[in-house]
């Protein structure tokens, strides 16, 4: 009987698709941002070289913009996945959007592991790159806070703080058509977004196929634009890691920007998204203007993005704590358990996730808070232990949901 660690290895290796490792060979057969810096970030425990080429295939797929893109297709994969390259129509093997920008982190990680500063220096320029895209483009007024423009850039795709967005898109573009869906073929439909949602995707999709993906006239068209939490905790805490890299490569004046520009961002996070009455993090509307007042595991991500005050670590621990929202004896949930959106095998509106479980207790340990990332950290091994390396998985009872084969779930025992 092997180990966990053997069957996690094992598993990154059965989804090496020739090139890199795939997300699922079934349900994912391509390259996604986020995956990808997670698969380098687990390699790191036995396989350091083969985390280095992971990351330098990601860039790989970088565009002249600047722009990593979410999705990097393989041409050896077939076509079935949809949207498909056909259908992003970006004259290139990759969609036109992107996810939460842990880059920066992951090549930090790989450099602490390696000391190979030869990697270093060749990925700043990437990152670098990535970084001024992101401020010019999803910034434009220099706030602090980074919109995004479709719920798939999120990461957590069907979050109940979409729904209202969702419903009022729908109104307004009625009639959107969406192909055949497969992604239903190997995961139960009542596990994955609805037919509603996927009319939002692509109805989103279309409108910025129109406007050409990474001009400020998709920021300016897009009837969607929300500041999300979790993807402004990335990215304040992926600033603070880029500055650290410059500062180690010699570019001193460039690790000042980056260091300013974090600082900026935690500043903006607790300005703009903090809600004192809950002492809870919400994402902001920007179309809407007013924030979405759903509580989701997002806001625990804040713990990663910097030290918190006091006064806001305890606030979201009492929430963290607390049996009616947050805590299940097999982890935490995506959604609060006593929202009116709560459920507890569809997707990101409930389920235990494995990579926010990573991020998470790497934040609670950097704030001190051990005995709250220790707990956590037994629950990924209990569910990984009782029903292998799933997707996501049920907070009531710990059943394994999703795909199966999953392999960012390999965080769990191997980092
Ligand atoms: C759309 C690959 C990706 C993850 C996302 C997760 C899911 C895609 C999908 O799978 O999204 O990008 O088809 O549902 O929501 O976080 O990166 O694992």
């Amino acid at each position: 009987m092997s180990t966990l660690k053997e069957q996690a290895i094992e598993l990154l290796e059965q989804n090496f698709n020739g090139s890199y490792i795939v997300p699922s060979h079934s349900q994912y057969p391509h390259m996604w941002l986020w995956d990808t810096c997670f698969h380098a970030i687990a390699l790191l425990s036995h396989q350091p070289e083969r985390a280095k080429n992971e990351l330098g295939q990601l860039f790989a797929g970088q565009w002249e913009s600047g722009l990593i893109p979410h999705i990097r297709f393989a041409e050896s994969a077939d076509k079935n996945y949809r949207p498909n390259n056909d259908d992003w129509g970006t004259d290139r093997p990759s969609s036109g959007i992107t996810q939460p920008p842990v880059c920066a982190t992951a090549v930090l990680k790989v450099y602490e592991a390696t000391d190979d500063i030869k990697f270093l220096i060749d990925c700043y320029y990437n990152l670098s790159r990535y970084h001024r895209w992101l401020k010019e483009l999803r910034d434009p007024t220099d706030c602090g806070l980074v919109a995004i423009l479709h719920p798939w850039e999120s990461g957590t795709d069907n979050s109940p703080i979409f729904t209202a967005a969702r419903d009022h898109f729908l109104t307004t573009y009625p009639d959107i058509d969406v192909p055949p869906r497969v992604d239903r073929n190997n995961v139960s439909g009542d596990q994955r977004p609805t037919d509603g949602d996927y009319q939002f995707y692509w109805g989103l999709l279309k409108l910025l196929r129109d406007n050409s993906w990474d001009t400020s006239a998709a920021y300016e068209h897009c009837p969607f634009v929300m500041w999300d939490v979790l993807f402004n905790s990335i990215w304040c805490r992926a600033n603070k890691d880029l500055a650290l890299i410059a500062s180690t490569i010699g570019e001193e004046a460039e690790s000042k920007l980056w260091h300013d520009w974090h600082r900026q961002t935690c500043s903006a996070i607790s300005a703009q998204l903090w809600d004192p009455a809950d002492g809870f993090f919400y994402p902001f509307d920007l179309r809407k203007q007013q924030h979405v007042r759903i509580k989701t595991s997002s806001a625990f991500v804040s713990f990663f993005a910097t030290t918190l005050s006091n006064s806001t670590g305890e606030s979201l621990i009492k929430h963290l704590e607390d049996p009616d929202e947050f805590l299940s004896d097999h982890g935490l949930p995506s959604t609060a358990m006593n929202a009116e959106a709560f459920q507890p095998t569809c997707y990101w509106q409930g389920p235990v996730w494995l990579n926010i479980h990573w991020l998470v207790i790497q934040g609670l340990i950097e704030n001190g808070l051990q005995s709250n990332a220790d707990r956590l950290q037994r629950c990924s091994l209990q569910l990984v232990a009782n029903e292998g390396f799933r997707e996501y998985y049920d907070p009531r009872n710990g059943q394994g949901l999703g795909a199966s084969n999953f392999s960012w779930s390999t965080l769990s025992v191997l980092s």
